[in-house]
């Protein structure tokens, strides 16, 4: 009784506090793509009312204008005068910006604060029991800390698990020559541990439209977040200085975006920031994870991905790295975030030092991998770089995920710089772990033999593994991908009720495809598949979808949202799955949508399409049957491995090498 007394208020208060804030706004911005030049568009511009303010980077032809007589923010759009631009043929395309809220994915407030509050207190004890004999490799002070990138227990209570990053470093793969940067809060760019390898060509300011990302200082110090992810990448090795990055030697810059105003506009240049240099982007961002929020990237934003998609690394493809979503206690689903849902991005999850799927992790169909980041209190947290110079021990969240995802990718484009994008999305799934993960729910082995779960995608990156199964010598780029797309009107009428069945409501959809067979885009093998769903119903939340494939894999597509409590429904919302990797996509998929909320609801689902990806032809690293996993991957020593061969040298031998490393390295120091 005293429990519900304490609980229902603070539910109602997540509730309420959220729906205030994730109200967007409109600005007085809009962005317009007018053709002719820059005279031109201010000429168009002043006949509607408007003034220039400045091109947006990076798009031609497209700016921002301002309307001589609009409030600065307001809940209504302005469509009066959007519709004066977009009637003007000398218009392409106009729309007005919102402002929109965008939260980081490493701030747990009210219960994690709690935590850590409780954690520092027991770090001590924590450490001395779990954490004996740990043996120094690098003279940075907080290296020890680093259990992810190196496991130093004892014993036998847990397995020695790491990312298997130091088998990769040991053979001088440190991230040279790669770029990366963080779209964020800012960068302390002459942090002691990130100023050797931060660079300004990869940096820029876009809350101060300059060129420096340097955060702004405040009393709550809540502008460390970039500088936490960025630290995570490339803190300096062997500086005595806080920790040491997981691409040690890589290059990195930071985009100041989250501190003010975020549009369509302001996401658009950043995810595009000089991406003809940059070669990965981590994101530890996103829509409020707060249960009820269904949104995605907006005009420019998709543009922007798809242009450094097609043009970055010439040609090649960026590398985007996204964090899953810190929403799981609130029920939220990363299905509902447009910018995880990206074919474009690597979405990661979090697993916690216990193995397991954090209180704050979030379940969904297009999570790629998983990195271990903060868990429950006895959990340690990630090391980064902290602002005013300082050093942490306390980077949580999916937000401290993505950015060790970006530095092991950095460490693989070392290894091999021919990889593509969609290279980099096969080496993932064919190489992610699930062993340690393995008592966690969820897992399932797809048509094609690949284990996947909503929780953590394809499992735990393996940095070694990853660079192992790319080698040059024998990694055969990826084939050309096509797109095939099916309307399931063509298959079944549509709209359609969910009918009441025992324990709730229930509807199932079939869709028939030959996967585009004797098309030029004939798909054998897919890889992302994705659900495009319009659906009206009363309480949206309540709505859950599971998508089987011909093949028997059946994927959550949607839970139930308690907390979304909206009435409008989806409209053309793209639910990205990467479940079905490898699979044939040929024959009948069905959508099961279910209501066991037992709420009074009523809607209909009226159109939904799906849209394959893949390749006509086998990739060659699958000619040889499925992917055969390593049932005693816990038992691999980090340590064990210094090239090739997993299992075949002695851990002494790979600690020699190691101590070779670093006596080189400090060699090279003086
Ligand atoms: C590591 O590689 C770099 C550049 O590729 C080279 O300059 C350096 O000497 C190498 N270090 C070791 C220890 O082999
Ligand atoms: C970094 O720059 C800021 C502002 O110029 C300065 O206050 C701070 O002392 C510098 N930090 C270091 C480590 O040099
Ligand atoms: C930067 O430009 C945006 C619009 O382009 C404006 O809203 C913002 O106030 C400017 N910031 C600074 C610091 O000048
Ligand atoms: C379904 O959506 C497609 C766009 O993908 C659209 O062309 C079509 O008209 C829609 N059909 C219905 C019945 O709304
Ligand atoms: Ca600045
Ligand atoms: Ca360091
Ligand atoms: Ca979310
Ligand atoms: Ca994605």
């Amino acid at each position: 009784m005293t429990k519900g007394v304490v609980l229902l208020p603070l539910l109602l208060c997540i509730y309420c506090v959220h729906n205030v804030v994730t109200d967007s706004h409109f600005v007085n911005e809009w962005a317009a793509q007018i053709s002719g030049g820059y005279d031109q568009a201010r000429r168009v511009a002043e006949q509607h009312g408007y003034e220039i303010v400045r091109e947006v980077r990076g798009f031609d032809d497209h700016y921002l204008l301002r309307h001589n007589n609009v409030p600065h923010r307001s809940k209504r759009s302005a469509d009066h005068h959007t519709k004066r631009l977009t009637g003007d043929h000398r218009v392409e395309w106009a729309e007005q910006q919102e402002s929109k809220v965008r939260s980081k994915r490493g701030y747990l407030e009210g219960k994690a604060y709690l935590v850590e509050r409780a954690y520092l207190e027991d770090k001590r004890a924590t450490e001395d029991r779990i954490y004996r004999n740990i043996q120094n490799s690098f003279k940075d002070p907080m290296f020890k800390d680093q259990w992810y990138l190196r496991d130093d227990r004892q014993g036998t209570v847990s397995p020695k698990v790491d990312l298997h990053v130091m088998p990769v470093w040991s053979r001088n793969i440190t991230g040279r020559g790669v770029v990366v940067t963080i779209l964020d809060d800012g960068i302390e760019r002459n942090h002691t541990d990130l100023i050797t390898n931060y660079d300004p060509e990869a940096s820029t300011d876009l809350n101060g439209n300059d060129s420096d990302p340097m955060p702004r200082y405040d009393p709550t110090n809540e502008n460390k977040h970039g500088t936490r992810c960025a630290g995570e990448v490339a803190m300096a090795a062997n500086n005595g200085k806080c920790g040491v990055g997981v691409a040690f030697n890589a290059k990195i810059g930071g985009v100041r975006m989250l501190d003010g105003k975020v549009t369509d506009v302001l996401e658009g240049e950043a995810i595009k920031f000089n991406h003809k240099y940059v070669d990965i982007y981590s994101a530890s961002w996103g829509p409020n994870d707060d249960g009820h929020t269904v949104e995605g990237p907006g005009k420019l934003a998709k543009k922007a991905f798809e242009t450094g998609i097609r043009e970055g690394r010439n040609g090649k493809g960026v590398i985007y790295v996204w964090a899953s979503g810190n929403g799981g206690h609130v029920k939220d689903n990363c299905d509902c975030d447009g910018y995880t849902g990206s074919i474009y991005s690597i979405s990661i999850s979090s697993a916690s030092q216990a193995f397991e799927k954090p209180w704050y992790g979030e379940r969904c169909a297009s999570t790629m991998a998983t990195t271990y980041s903060s868990g429950s209190i006895d959990d340690k947290k990630v090391v980064s770089t902290d602002l005013r110079d300082k050093c942490t021990d306390m980077h949580t969240g999916t937000s401290a995920a993505a950015p060790l995802a970006a530095g092991i990718f950095a460490l693989l484009l070392e290894a091999n710089p021919t990889l593509t994008w969609r290279d980099v999305q096969h080496l993932v799934a064919w190489t992610s772990q699930s062993a340690p993960l393995a008592h966690n729910k969820g897992w399932q082995r797809n048509g094609a033999g690949f284990l996947v779960n909503t929780a953590f995608g394809f499992g735990l990156l393996d940095a070694a593994g990853l660079v192992d199964a790319a080698d040059p010598s024998q990694w055969v780029t990826v084939p050309e991908s096509f797109e095939c797309k099916v309307e399931a009107t063509e298959s079944s009428n549509l709209p359609r009720i969910l009918q009441p069945v025992e324990g709730g409501k229930m509807l199932e959809i079939e869709i028939f495809t030959s996967g585009c067979l004797d098309q030029d885009n004939e798909i054998n093998v897919l890889e992302h598949v994705i659900l495009t769903l319009s659906a009206d119903y009363t309480k949206r939340g309540d709505l859950s979808l599971y998508l089987v494939s011909p093949e028997g894999t059946k994927t959550m597509l949607l839970s139930q949202r308690t907390y979304d409590r909206s009435s409008s429904g989806y409209k053309q919302w793209p639910l990205m799955s990467v479940h079905t990797w490898g699979e044939s996509p040929r024959g009948t998929w069905r959508l099961i949508f279910e209501d066991t909320s037992g709420n009074d609801n009523s809607g209909s689902v009226n159109n939904v399409s799906l849209t394959m990806y893949g390749t006509k032809v086998k990739p060659e690293h699958m000619r040889n049957g499925p992917r055969k996993y390593n049932p005693d991957y816990n038992e691999v020593k980090n340590e064990k491995k210094d090239d090739g061969d997993h299992e075949s040298k002695s851990s002494s031998t790979a600690a020699e090498s190691l101590l070779q490393l670093r006596l080189k390295l400090l060699s090279k120091m003086l």
